[in-house]
């Protein structure tokens, strides 16, 4: 299942699946500020790129706050490298919890872009642990990533690997609504 419309000119897909099976030039961890390795999605993709490689090449980073993105190899995944960026706790109200996930995702397409990534795949930051609802993340993930490939033309694909189909129905039902 893939769903998908292209804004300037990048193509924004939406798939559901494994990002860790994703051969996209770079895949986006969902990490936490210590950039430690945990659960969900970073789990995942430190047991498949190789645990003790990763986590020693994420040590010499020295953390990544909230809203912003670093980046590493791939190791021994398909995509080439990992942006690790790292989304807010979600604090149900406040103004900072969009603004910090729309930071963590448009960081995340500008360090892409400097490191000359044309495809890259996202998971839904912030849609697990730590529990922003995902009807609003969609809304504001895929906002975000509109306003920055509306100003950048370097990306070919920006794609979205949803786990599960409820995410997925969720991030199809926003993108209808974007323009
Ligand atoms: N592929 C794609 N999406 C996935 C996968 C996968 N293999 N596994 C889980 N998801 P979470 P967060 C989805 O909790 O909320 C970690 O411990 C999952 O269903 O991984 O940003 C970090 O170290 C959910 O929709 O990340 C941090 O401490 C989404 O990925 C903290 O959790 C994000 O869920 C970050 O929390």
């Amino acid at each position: 299942m893939t769903t998908s419309m292209t804004i300037n000119k990048t193509s924004i897909e939406l798939v559901q699946g494994d990002i860790t099976q994703e051969e996209t030039d770079a895949i986006v961890n969902a990490a936490n500020a210590a950039l430690a390795g945990g659960g969900g999605v970073d789990g995942a993709i430190h047991r498949a790129a190789g645990a003790a490689e990763l986590q020693a090449a994420c040590r010499k980073l020295g953390g990544c706050a909230t809203g912003d993105a670093k980046i590493t190899p791939g190791f021994k995944l398909k995509a080439r490298f990992i942006i690790h960026a790292v989304g807010p706790v979600y604090q149900p109200g406040s103004e900072e919890s969009p603004r910090l996930l729309a930071s963590a995702y448009r960081r995340s397409l500008e360090v892409a872009v400097e490191n000359g990534v044309k495809t890259i795949a996202f998971p839904a930051i912030s849609t697990g642990v730590y529990g922003y609802p995902m009807d609003k993340a969609a809304q504001v993930s895929l906002t975000a990533v509109a306003d920055f490939v509306r100003q950048n033309d370097r990306l070919e694909k920006v794609r979205f690997v949803l786990f599960g189909s409820e995410a997925f129905e969720t991030f199809k039902a926003a993108l209808r609504t974007l323009s």
